[in-house]
């Protein structure tokens, strides 16, 4: 039968999640949504015949509940995620895993004592056919050893909250799930370079930054993390191997076109306005991986180990941000 979930909080990646589960994943049935806004609950509810639930936890708790979706404020996760844990069952939860490294590793521990991996954190773009077909590549020796990875992530528009340490929680936080999934190794330093903003920045915002990962082998990735580009949503990747380099992520497809006779040639492709459009087919295939392993009571994907990883890692970021330093990443123990 059917996997159950609830989804927390439906703004614009919750709502997408319920309608990705509900139309184009197989083995689940939205159940129950919950936001702390009631009316939107009520209509996306009444969109695919769910119930809603006022209270998260309850809906956590609800008899008709297997497994949940949190989509809710990064504010909320670390003690919807603790009330899954509580229960024993399966959690998709989005980033952030919590709003710091120290309550981040409590639920690290908190999950080892239930004896099972529940939480799956929603770093969606290990999902993406690119990343995953440059993880193989990686793998496989084809490039030889890695030496550098560069990356470049653009938004089109954020609004004036969206400060310098946003920058690194929000949005380099995929960078730094990426840089780990795809090296195989955590990031020992951060530092963060800040170029001449954008007139587009409000007052006291470094937008664009740069910012440098240091492996613990010695590794470096560069970051260009640039929110207000205006032209659109592009997040792209280069891996530079002693033997070879692989770059991908130019448009939302994939595919580079040629075009133009006579030296007037161009290549180029799309800029998708937006995360949901680069990144739909990555979120449905997240969904369909968590929903069949959660229908056997486990996770498939990045845990909650990754979830403390790219907490620390963003917070000696923003860290960063503010001295100018290059600062160490320590990560704690599970033990
Ligand atoms: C947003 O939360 C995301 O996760 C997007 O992938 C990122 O591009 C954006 O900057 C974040 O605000």
């Amino acid at each position: 039968s059917d996997l159950r979930v609830a989804v927390l909080g439906v703004g614009m990646m919750g709502g997408f999640h319920v309608e990705t589960l509900s139309r184009r994943v197989h083995g689940a049935t939205v159940s129950v949504i919950n936001d702390y806004d009631q009316a939107k609950a009520v209509a996306v509810a009444g969109s695919i015949g769910a119930r809603t639930e006022s209270d998260p936890l309850a809906a956590i708790n609800a008899d008709d509940v297997d497994a949940v979706v949190i989509a809710s404020p990064g504010t909320a996760h670390e003690q919807q995620v603790l009330a899954c844990l509580d229960r024993g069952i399966p959690v998709l939860c989005e980033k952030p895993l919590t709003v710091d490294p120290v309550s981040a590793l409590e639920v690290v521990k908190a999950e080892r004592r239930t004896g099972k991996q529940l939480v799956q954190l929603g770093f969606m773009r290990r999902f993406d056919p690119e990343y995953a077909a440059a993880k193989q590549l990686i793998d496989s020796g084809e490039l030889g050893r890695v030496l550098l990875l560069h990356c470049v992530h653009r938004n089109m528009a954020n609004g004036p909250h969206f400060d310098s340490a946003m920058m690194i929680t929000d949005s380099v936080v995929h960078e730094v799930d990426v840089a780990r999934f795809l090296l195989g190794e955590e990031i020992a330093s951060v530092q963060v370079l800040k170029p001449t903003a954008t007139s587009a920045a409000p007052e006291g915002v470094s937008d664009p930054m740069i910012v440098i990962f240091r492996t613990g082998s010695g590794v470096i990735v560069t970051v260009e993390i640039f929110v207000r580009a205006q032209i659109g949503y592009e997040v792209r990747t280069e891996v530079v191997g002693e033997r070879g380099s692989t770059l991908f992520g130019l448009d939302q497809h994939g595919i580079t076109k040629l075009s133009g006779p006579d030296g007037s040639g161009r290549w180029g492709g799309l800029v998708p306005p937006g995360f949901i459009e680069r990144f739909a087919p990555a979120y449905q295939i997240e969904l369909q991986h968590w929903v069949d392993a959660a229908r056997t009571g486990g996770i498939d994907g990045p845990g909650a180990w990754d979830g403390y990883a790219a907490a620390a890692v963003c917070a000696a970021g923003v860290e960063a941000v503010r001295t100018g330093e290059v600062v160490p990443v320590t990560l704690g123990s599970i033990e």
